[in-house]
């Protein structure tokens, strides 16, 4: 029985099309730089918020229609959900979803009751991705609803929460690999702290870097061979979280010797939130080496927390793509619909509309991004602001051929420095303006 019944699988009809429920610019197999836009959007459907979503908030209930979920947390409801999501998968024309351990399956009386639930779940899902061809983009284990986790999980004071934690993510492990799930994600959670007297900030990211390093390991031992993530995000649920932004985790990362292990997962509202623009959280991570995937949304300019919205703007999604594709393409990344429709948008027909206007906004973005790499402006324009670079002293100095000394004698000869030339940013603003 469907879900779904009044909406058929979404195709493309071109940016003039007055249907709804059609793509105006994502068309999965047309070519750009030389690839599918498929291929470069690897677009991913968040479980968490479009399946489990109910639209609470602090002031009032569930506002969701969800007429195939019957609000229990019985497992025949949860692989129902199941089934109904890759129904939903199939109409978007997605290749991909993301999913946390528990947003599938029920926690059990104990742990190995939880584990046998989440291997019934799993079955189902293993199912419906052999029957339809989608696949899980990344895993991972919810470390933070459970009250267990009140202090955090690898770095709670509390040892036993961390074991339970190892345990969980082991298991997640497990069946990210089953699913042929081409990564594995890290957020974190409760990692971070509320109140610094109280907290041993040294012993816990210790702890945290020992925890990752478990995961490591484990991962080798069991052949798993996907990429491991780790998302930065500055606070909320914690005052401060140790993931705080992308220069914050790659300097964890390098501390620890994890660095060669994770990339980053990069959400634009996480960037937000620090202060940062997604542009700079992407530039950090791709001059670092570490750009993995992403999870698209946007946030409230106006509101101080992760509103976790669909990503529209066209400005936006051309930034991310131009920025993944001077960093090479996704490899096992993608672009991960980290965003859930709005409380008062309740019927399933919005689940529908907010996806396509995400990923019309990211086709869009690809094409434009593209069209602004081919005439190469921008990067022609970045090349020749460096060019002093190289030749002469400039290429002189970045051989290491130069010192203090040598510099100061070179500058005491020619008496002052060449002049500058022009930043020219009204200029490249609106030549981007063009394009958009
Ligand atoms: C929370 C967040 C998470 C992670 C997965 O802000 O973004 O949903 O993406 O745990
Ligand atoms: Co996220």
């Amino acid at each position: 029985m469907s879900a779904f019944p009044d909406i058929s699988k979404v195709t493309y009809e071109g940016p003039e099309t007055k249907n709804p429920l059609a793509f105006r610019h994502y068309q999965a197999d047309e070519i750009v730089e030389g690839k599918t836009m498929k291929d470069h959007l690897r677009f991913s459907v968040a479980y968490w918020h479009t399946f489990r979503g109910t639209g609470a908030d602090p002031f009032g209930q569930a506002t969701m229609i969800r007429p195939w979920d019957d609000g229990s947390d019985s497992l025949e409801n949860a692989k129902n959900r199941v089934r109904v999501a890759f129904e939903f998968f199939e109409k978007l024309g997605v290749p991909h979803f993301a999913f946390h351990d528990r947003d599938v399956a029920p926690e059990g009386k104990n742990l190995a009751e939880t584990n046998r639930n989440l291997d019934e779940v799993v079955r189902v899902i293993q199912e419906e991705s052999d029957r339809t061809g989608i696949r899980l983009l990344w895993g991972t284990a919810c470390l933070f609803a459970n009250p267990r986790y009140v202090h955090g999980a690898a770095t709670s004071p509390n040892s036993d929460a961390f074991a339970y934690a190892a345990a969980q993510v082991k298991k997640c492990l497990e069946i990210t690999l089953a699913l042929g799930g081409q990564g594995y994600t890290f957020w974190g959670g409760r990692e971070g702290y509320q109140n610094l007297w109280n907290t041993d900030m040294k012993r816990e990211l210790d702890h945290l870097a020992q925890f990752l390093h478990m995961a490591v390991d484990y991962a080798k031992e069991i052949g798993f061979a996907g990429q491991f993530y780790i998302e930065p995000k500055p606070k909320e649920p914690t005052k401060h979280q140790y993931d705080s932004d992308a220069a914050a985790c790659i300097n964890f990362l390098r501390q620890y010797d994890l660095i060669d292990h994770l990339k980053l997962n990069l959400e634009t509202n996480h960037a937000t939130l620090a202060g940062h623009t997604m542009q700079h959280e992407m530039e950090v991570a791709g001059s670092a080496g570490v750009l993995g995937s992403i999870d698209a949304n946007t946030g409230d300019m106006l509101l101080g927390w992760d509103t976790d919205q669909f990503p529209t703007d066209i400005y936006l999604t051309t930034i991310c793509m131009y920025t993944i594709l001077k960093y090479g393409g996704f490899k096992t990344g993608g672009v991960n619909f980290d965003a859930k429709v709005r409380r008062e948008s309740f019927e399933p027909v919005d689940l529908f509309y907010a996806h396509i206007g995400g990923m019309d906004a990211f086709a869009r973005g690809l094409k434009v991004a593209a069209a602004m790499r081919a005439d190469g402006v921008i990067d022609g324009f970045v090349r020749d602001r460096y060019a002093s670079w190289d030749t002469g002293l400039g290429a002189e100095i970045e051989a290491g051929t130069h010192d203090f000394k040598s510099l100061e004698r070179y500058m005491l000869d020619r008496g002052d420095a060449a002049g500058n030339t022009s930043g020219r940013q009204e200029w490249l603003e609106n030549v981007i303006n063009t394009y958009v």
